[in-house]
C-alpha cells in the first residue's frame, strides 16, 4: 500500500526556492514574486494515478501522471521546458526524475503526519517545501 498524498495542502515553508528558480533560469522579476507565494497543493490520488494542482495568486501549475509511466511534461508557466518525466515510489516516498536540458532535475515528495514535504532539485540546488494538510 503506497502512502496517501491526497488532499489539500497549504504551504508553511519554502526553503531555497529562489536557488532552484535561478538554476531553472527563471528571470529576476518572476523570482521576486515566486519566492513570496504561499502555494497550495491539491492532490487527487486514485491508486497509481495522480492529478495534481499547485495553486497560487500569481500562477497555477497542473500535472497529472501515473506511477511508472514516463510522459512528456511541459513546464508551462514555470521554466517552460519540455522534459521526460517519470514518477516512482521509493517506499512511501514519491520520486520524480525529469530528464531534459537541466541535469539532476526532479522532485521527491513524502508525507509525515499532517505535513507534506517536497524537495525540488535542479543541477546542484535543492529547495525544501513543507505543506500542512487543510482540514
Ligand atoms: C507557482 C507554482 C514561477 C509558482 C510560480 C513561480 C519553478 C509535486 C509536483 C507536482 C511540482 C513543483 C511545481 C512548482 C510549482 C510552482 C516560477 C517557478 C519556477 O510539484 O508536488 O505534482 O512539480
Amino acid at each position: 500500500m503506497p502512502a496517501d498524498h491526497s488532499g489539500t495542502w497549504e504551504m508553511v515553508s519554502n526553503d531555497k526556492f529562489d536557488d532552484v528558480m535561478k538554476a531553472m533560469d527563471i528571470d529576476f522579476a518572476t523570482r521576486k514574486i515566486g519566492v513570496h507565494l504561499k502555494q497550495t497543493k491539491v492532490i487527487v490520488q486514485n491508486g497509481d494515478r495522480f492529478e495534481t494542482k499547485t495553486l497560487s495568486t500569481f500562477r497555477n501549475y497542473e500535472v497529472n501522471f501515473t506511477i511508472g509511466e514516463e510522459f512528456e511534461e511541459h513546464t508551462k508557466g514555470l521554466d517552460n521546458r519540455v522534459v521526460k518525466t517519470l514518477v516512482t515510489w521509493d517506499g512511501d516516498k514519491m520520486v520524480c526524475v525529469q530528464k531534459g536540458e537541466k541535469q539532476n532535475r526532479g522532485w521527491n515528495q513524502w508525507v509525515e503526519g499532517d505535513q507534506l514535504h517536497l524537495e525540488i532539485f535542479c543541477e546542484n540546488k535543492v529547495c525544501h517545501q513543507v505543506f500542512k494538510k487543510k482540514i
